[in-house]
């Protein structure tokens, strides 16, 4: 497969620019971390990848050629966050909920320090005090007596606003289909591996004591069962199965699952964002589901997808599960 990718003209010795973000500067050897800007001038170069791990082996071809040519927009760059925001403002969340993390992850990008309100997962009143029922996000802005749910609206509003930064920092989805066909066909899978592994480190915020533990076993049921039929069990039925999920060997789905991340590894286009252009909705909403996945022990990431997770988690401000994986 061949990708073409910006050149970074003019520099023969020095291969990588715009060293001013935190996010380069884990990535590069420290004594290349400097805060250097340096004038970027595309021109074309070939990345040939290899359909086992596109971005270990996309080969950056340097040269000193210069031309007069305007600069064409240049494509793989890592983000530049803007000033620090500070204002008043919470964000009720489960720490392992996507939809929550999507939130987390815009207001990273937009750098926004916000209040991070975990709630317990078995805590109906907080969130129908807020918003009528039992849901996460929750988005508080009280300058405004602003209280409100849904992920995508809240994006909306914080990248809208003067008040959190500068607006449209994050482009509007792409409409690439085959990132969402890629999430849709490991819906299960990740379901299967990942929900029992929530509750079972006893660590994520949301689960901390056993009532919340069991409150998310009651309602979240376990493939191949669906909803309805989750429904009809009883409590303990449903603890019992999730026990037995975490007592399975994982070995064969971790393999199902090292393979579909070596496709997806194929189709995220840089380390730095997944869709060709820069920052989007579709990383919104591709991280917040790929960072679950760190909860589940060896799992093998290609090397760009991994740069990809760690490169995201970084600059959200949201770490992945790696230390408590399971
Ligand atoms: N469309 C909503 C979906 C939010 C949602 O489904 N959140 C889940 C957590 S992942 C929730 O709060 N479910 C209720 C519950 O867990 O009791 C959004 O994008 O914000």
């Amino acid at each position: 497969m061949k990708r073409t990718i910006p050149r970074l003209s003019g520099f023969s010795v020095l291969p990588l620019v715009l060293l001013s973000t935190t996010t380069v500067r884990a990535w590069l050897p420290s004594r290349m971390a400097t805060t250097a800007a340096v004038a970027l001038k595309p021109t074309t170069a070939t990345a040939t990848t290899s359909s086992s791990s596109s971005f270990s082996s996309i080969m950056l071809h340097l040269s000193t050629d210069v031309s007069d040519s305007p600069p064409a927009p240049v494509s793989i760059t890592p983000f530049n966050k803007p000033k620090r925001v500070v204002l008043d403002n919470t964000l009720y969340v489960y720490d392992h909920c996507p939809f929550c993390v999507r939130v987390r992850l815009a207001l990273g990008i937009k750098n926004v320090k916000h209040n991070l309100h975990f709630l317990a997962n078995d805590d109906v009143d907080t969130p129908t005090r807020l918003v009528g029922k039992k849901i996460a996000p929750i988005f508080e802005f009280p300058e405004d007596d602003v209280v409100m749910a849904e992920s995508m609206d809240i994006i909306e509003l914080i990248d809208s606003d003067e008040r959190f930064g500068p607006t449209n920092m994050i482009r509007p989805p792409s409409g690439r289909t085959d990132l969402k066909e890629w999430q849709k066909s490991v819906q299960s899978l990740l379901r299967t591996l990942q929900r029992p592994r929530y509750v079972a480190t006893g660590l994520l915020p949301e689960f901390q004591q056993r009532d919340a533990r069991h409150a998310f076993i009651v309602n979240h049921q376990l493939p191949p069962y669906d909803k309805e039929e989750w429904k009809s069990l009883d409590k303990d039925e449903k603890l019992r199965i999730f026990e037995e999920a975490m007592a399975a060997d994982p070995a064969p789905m971790i393999e199902e699952l090292n393979a579909r991340l070596v496709a997806l590894d194929d189709i995220v286009y840089c380390e730095y964002y997944c869709t060709e252009g820069g920052l989007s909705m579709d990383d919104i909403d591709l991280w917040a589901r790929l960072r679950s996945i760190t909860i589940i022990r060896d799992v093998k990431w290609p090397e760009g997808l991994r740069k990809y997770m760690d490169n995201m988690s970084e600059l959200a401000d949201v770490p992945l599960y790696d230390a408590m994986a399971m």
